[in-house]
């Protein structure tokens, strides 16, 4: 009895303790409300996710992989460069789908160079590990599970090769501007002069046409913010009540900012272990932003950061860009 008593004890101090709980409780009790859109991807917002990427209206996927279809020579050159011996290290790289026709294209062409896949979760690591040299037989691949900085320090105490980073799916437009232009001026940290970036990026369009992708009929989208709250339910000991929240998407074209917001429906008090946190009716908590950027702006960002933009690759719509950037 007492045992349990203290596992009990212990389970509460170590969520107390997580990094997670602090970010919930500090989001929650800033004004106004916050959470952050990392916390998005537990299993079942993988999951989810999955599923919004084949959705009608969500098209940043789709856009990106038909460069990575299409363009698949020219990207090859932009980051083979001389024929020289390189790292070709993805951030976040997930199940590798658009990556796959680049190393496939990259191995017809017998070009040197390793594979090295870094991702927060160990599944996807194994998963590449294991898939990756029997789907494309003569991969070299090295996959790193950790935080990305940690595991480029890694990458860099395992060769002296030319580095080559791919930041894809836009994951870049996840932070404010000023946040993801230090993102990638310590990305450059870690790269010398020469090495590249290869980095998707989701351009500006027609207002209506980035709405509908952030707002989806199926209500894909809105799952997927709600999930954040059932995490924070399961992981945290928390009891929102989820039918009394409901998703809501801005898309202002004048800043590029796409924005997603829980409003919520009633007044109401969450518990999230012993912390209580009201909510007036229709008071909200902003979930993620997915910026939406010019050409000049990504130029702008790449030279801010220390890169010069090399080479820019555009899906046949022009709404999406894969731009290599040299450090
Ligand atoms: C992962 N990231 C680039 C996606 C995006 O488009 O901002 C996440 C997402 N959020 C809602 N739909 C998709």
């Amino acid at each position: 009895m007492d045992q349990s008593i203290h596992t009990i004890m212990a389970e509460v101090s170590n969520v107390k303790n997580s990094q997670f709980y602090a970010d919930v409780i500090n989001g929650l009790t800033n004004h106004p409300k916050r959470l952050s859109s990392k916390y998005f991807y537990d299993a079942k917002g993988d999951k989810i996710f999955q599923e919004l990427m084949s959705c009608e209206e969500y098209y940043p996927t789709n856009c990106e992989l038909e460069i990575f279809s299409q363009k698949t020579a020219e990207l090859a050159q932009a980051i083979a460069g001389d024929g020289g011996p390189f790292d070709l290290i993805e951030l976040g790289a997930g199940d590798a789908m658009k990556s796959t026709y680049l190393l496939r294209y990259l191995l017809e062409q017998n070009t040197d160079f390793n594979y090295l896949p870094i991702d927060i979760s160990e599944n996807v690591i194994a998963y590449l590990n294991n898939t990756l040299p029997l789907t494309l037989p003569g991969l070299n691949v090295t996959g790193l599970n950790g935080e990305y900085f940690d595991m480029l320090k890694k990458a860099a105490t395992l060769s002296t090769r030319r580095k080559v980073v791919m930041f894809l799916g836009s994951n870049v437009g996840n932070m404010p501007v000023t946040e993801a232009i230090g993102f990638i001026k310590q990305l450059n940290s870690h790269l010398s002069p020469g090495d590249l970036l290869l980095i998707g990026i989701d351009l500006k369009k027609a207002p209506k046409t980035v709405l509908a992708a952030y707002n989806d009929k199926e209500g894909i989208t809105k799952r997927f913010n709600l999930n954040l709250l059932e995490r924070i339910n399961r992981e945290l000991n928390g009891d929102f009540d989820l039918d009394q929240f409901d998703h809501y998407a801005t898309y202002d074209p004048e800043t590029g900012a796409c924005k997603s917001y829980l409003v919520s429906l009633s007044d109401q008090t969450v518990h999230i272990g012993d912390e209580s946190i009201s909510f007036a009716k229709d008071e909200y908590i902003y979930m993620e932003i997915s910026q939406k950027f010019t050409i000049a702006q990504t130029e702008q960002m790449a030279r801010q950061a220390g890169f010069t933009p090399v080479k820019e690759l555009l899906d046949s719509k022009q709404w999406f860009m894969d731009a290599v950037w040299v450090a």
